[in-house]
């Protein structure tokens, strides 16, 4: 309405005003609720004054209004804009998303929910956020989690790994799997399969990988222990960081310990196809494989290919169904009519 207009109008910080109330705006979009909230304080100050607040110093002794905000308000009168404004509307949260969605283990919920509470750098997390231990090692190594690892250096962890175990049993058995297993030049991570003679179930593993994860926390070489809530239930996963030493002609130049994820996954030798296939992915080849063998009847997992599975009403699973192969990579191909696929030629 005309008097509303004139009313606003009428204040010598109209313009101030209209500027903090699209950053208002901003941060209520972006779900930043504290944000929002000091910035209309704010604005219900500057309304109420009837002189023109033109500097930082001025506008700092006035209620509600922060030495930040004193600063954007003398901006804004000064230079009529606002710089942070221009930054908000080119971009986006996406590039603190992508940040965010860097950390290990941080999904979506949790980012869009830091980003929410006001949350724009490694260092605000650091400083503000609670963090569970996995983020935290996250955060405190992003840059090192986010270097993939050259197939040479899997190898020497790889080496690093079999000499604790052939200490700790030499009965058990190492296979390097996932990227690495299907030939790629760098890997995310390294994956190992542990197995041994005469096992028939994941607990059979469990001391070795104990002693394995207690040497060479000894060795210094794993630095980190990871919970992993997903797959807790059965035991069969172990994850962490580890750290390859100085190694004379190898990395000794300039050395720097680099932080690199690890994972064990425990494998009785009675399952050791199925898991191959598993552990050596990649995950959308997996999908495939699973979706073919449930479109055959049939049900394939980490720990083998089973037939008849039982299904009640609303095609509840009942039972398991009947254990097909579980030992043999090849005949699980086989078994499903699909041609042997070397591990190299398994990227999807
Ligand atoms: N896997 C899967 N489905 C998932 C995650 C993993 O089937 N959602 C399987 C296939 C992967 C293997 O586990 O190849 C190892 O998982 P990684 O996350 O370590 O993936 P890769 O080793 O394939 O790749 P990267 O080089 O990123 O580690
Ligand atoms: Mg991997
Ligand atoms: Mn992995």
């Amino acid at each position: 309405s005309a008097g509303a207009k004139d009313a606003k109008a009428g204040n010598p910080n109209t313009r101030t005003i209209e500027v903090l109330q699209l950053m208002a705006d901003y941060y209520d979009r972006v779900n930043d609720h504290w944000r929002t909230t000091a910035y209309r304080r704010a604005i219900n100050t500057l309304k109420r004054q009837n002189t023109k607040v033109t500097t930082e110093e001025e506008a700092f002794r006035l209620p509600s209004i922060g030495p930040r905000l004193a600063q954007k308000i003398e901006e804004i009168a000064t230079t009529d804009r606002l710089q942070r404004l221009e930054y908000a509307r080119d971009e986006p949260m996406d590039e603190v998303l992508q940040l965010f969605l860097g950390i290990y283990g941080v999904g979506n919920h949790q980012a869009q929910q830091w980003i929410a509470q006001g949350f724009r750098t490694l260092e605000d997390l650091k400083q503000k956020a609670n963090l569970t231990q996995n983020q935290s090692v996250g955060v405190d190594h992003y840059d090192d989690l986010n270097t993939r690892i050259p197939r040479r250096e899997v190898e020497a962890l790889g080496t690093v790994v079999q000499k604790a175990a052939q200490k700790v049993d030499p009965q058990v058995q190492l296979i390097v799997g996932g990227s690495y297993r299907r030939g790629a030049e760098t890997s995310g991570d390294i994956d190992f399969i542990v197995t041994k003679p005469r096992t028939n179930s994941s607990g059979d593993l469990r001391p070795a990988l104990d002693g394995i994860v207690q040497q060479l926390e000894g060795e210094q070489f794993l630095v980190a222990r990871l919970a992993s809530s997903r797959t807790a239930s059965d035991g069969s996963k172990w994850h962490g960081c580890c750290v390859l030493p100085k190694i004379s002609g190898f990395n000794d130049a300039n050395y720097r310990p680099v932080w690199r994820r690890i994972d064990f996954l425990l494998v009785p030798e009675s399952e050791m196809g199925a898991a191959l296939i598993y552990f050596t992915g990649n995950d959308i080849f997996n999908r495939s494989l699973r979706l073919l063998a449930s479109k055959k009847g049939m049900r394939l997992n980490q720990r083998g290919l089973y037939k008849d599975v039982m299904r009640g009403p609303q095609r509840a699973k009942v039972t398991e169904g009947e254990l097909v192969e579980g030992r043999d990579e090849r005949k699980i191909f086989e078994i499903l009519g699909v041609k042997w696929r070397e591990p190299h030629e398994r990227w999807c």
